[in-house]
């Protein structure tokens, strides 16, 4: 029989790199007297960012919407983006912000990420985009969706927000794509308390975000484009740096505690977990499991309701579905008929705690929970 946890478990817990390191970086900034404005310590931070995650060029800013917003008006897009509706609120308002309209396509049942054999059809002389998401570090199709974009001449801009350091088949998921946006949110694998990273292909580009980061000033004082504040701060980025130390660890850790839940959860009827693709180097961002009601004999909302009786703090990413939302749901492209598989999937899905710091045996306890 299972008994509730005495503290609470949530689904995440971020990294805190060591107090004593963290006051020698700050005792540098106060030393330098630069808080902000690309100062050295976000310059130290972009450049081991742009080695870890093999990217050829790396910008950080404030947060990974923001990032995402740069991203599209980086790259002038115009008109119509072909995006998942199985993603977090974020994808879909940044679209929305850059006034453009977000066309949902269905998603692949496994992996939950978006099927890149819906796309072609929903391509229209509006569409400048595509905008898939690395939903819960899995890579996309990323061949299929850079044939369709060349095929097209359209962008692909990835939302690669939970796949910090995830590889296919060698190479960095950085690397695919016109740009791929990193979120660094204290929920993430890796982190700056807030913060974005957008990886670039192209210098021009980078160069464009960076002038959009920063109100559109250029080093004359003149001002070309409408730019915002995007900024990271020097404080946020010697957090950064020292999380960054702990990153690895913190990635072998959680696969740990994800291999704990494969095998505590293996032979319960009704429950899937996400699993390794082939060639993948994964990152372990979630640990995702799917109630099928019929065969668990519980639905997902149930067994969301008994895990947080017990105090367990579990999360359902990604429900409600963003074409559900009540600001999109009038779109034509949001209808649940034409979205089967989302809708299906963001039904099911439940994502249980996991964390490099989650002790062994209270993962067992939740599974003795999920089982009892
Ligand atoms: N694209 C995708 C696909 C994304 O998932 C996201 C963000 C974005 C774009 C946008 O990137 P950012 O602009 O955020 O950089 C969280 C995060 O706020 C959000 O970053 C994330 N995705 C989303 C999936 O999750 P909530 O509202 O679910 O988080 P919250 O505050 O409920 O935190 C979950 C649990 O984590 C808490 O119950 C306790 C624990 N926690 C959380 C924080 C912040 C801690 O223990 N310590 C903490 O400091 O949105």
């Amino acid at each position: 029989m299972y008994k509730p946890l005495k503290q609470p478990v949530y689904v995440t817990q971020p990294i805190f790199p060591d107090l004593t390191k963290l006051g020698e970086r700050l005792k540098d900034i106060w030393a330098s007297k630069q808080l902000s404005n690309q100062g050295p310590v976000v310059r130290t931070l972009e450049s081991e960012l742009s080695d870890f995650l093999g990217a050829k060029y790396l910008s950080v800013f404030t947060n990974g919407t923001l990032a995402l917003q740069l991203a599209c008006k980086a790259l002038n897009l115009t008109g119509e983006v072909i995006t998942t509706p199985f993603t977090f609120a974020a994808t879909i308002h940044v679209l929305d912000w850059c006034n453009l309209k977000p066309v949902f396509c269905d998603i692949d049942e496994a992996t939950m990420n978006i099927n890149p054999d819906h796309i072609e059809r929903l391509i229209t002389p509006s569409t400048s985009a595509i905008m898939p998401v690395h939903v819960f570090g899995n890579p996309c199709d990323v061949e299929k969706i850079q044939s369709i974009a060349d095929k097209h001449g359209i962008k692909v801009i990835y939302d690669a927000a939970h796949a910090f350091g995830v590889k296919v088949n060698g190479t960095p998921i950085a690397n695919f794509g016109d740009i791929t946006m990193f979120s660094f949110h204290a929920t993430k694998v890796y982190h700056t308390i807030e913060g974005g990273g957008l990886s670039f292909n192209n210098a021009e580009l980078m160069q464009r975000a960076n002038l959009l980061r920063n109100f559109g000033l250029m080093s004359d004082g003149d001002v070309y484009v409408s730019g915002t504040n995007a900024k990271l701060n020097e404080i946020q980025a010697a957090v950064g740096l020292l999380v960054l130390e702990e990153v690895e660890l913190e990635i072998q850790r959680r696969k740990a505690v994800t291999n704990l839940y494969r095998g505590c959860l293996k032979n319960v009827s009704g429950i899937t977990l996400n699993q390794d693709m082939e060639g993948v180097e994964h990152n372990y961002p979630y640990l995702v499991i799917r109630v099928n009601k019929e065969q668990f004999g519980m639905s997902r909302d149930d067994l969301y309701q008994k895990l947080v009786d017990n105090n367990v703090f579990p999360r359902k990413y990604f429900y409600p579905l963003c074409s559900n939302f009540k600001c999109y749901e009038a779109i034509e492209s949001a209808s649940k008929k034409r979205l089967p598989i989302a809708n299906r999937v963001a039904d099911s899905v439940l994502a249980l705690p996991l964390y490099g710091q989650l002790e062994p045996s209270i993962v067992e306890r939740i599974c003795d929970i999920i089982k009892g």
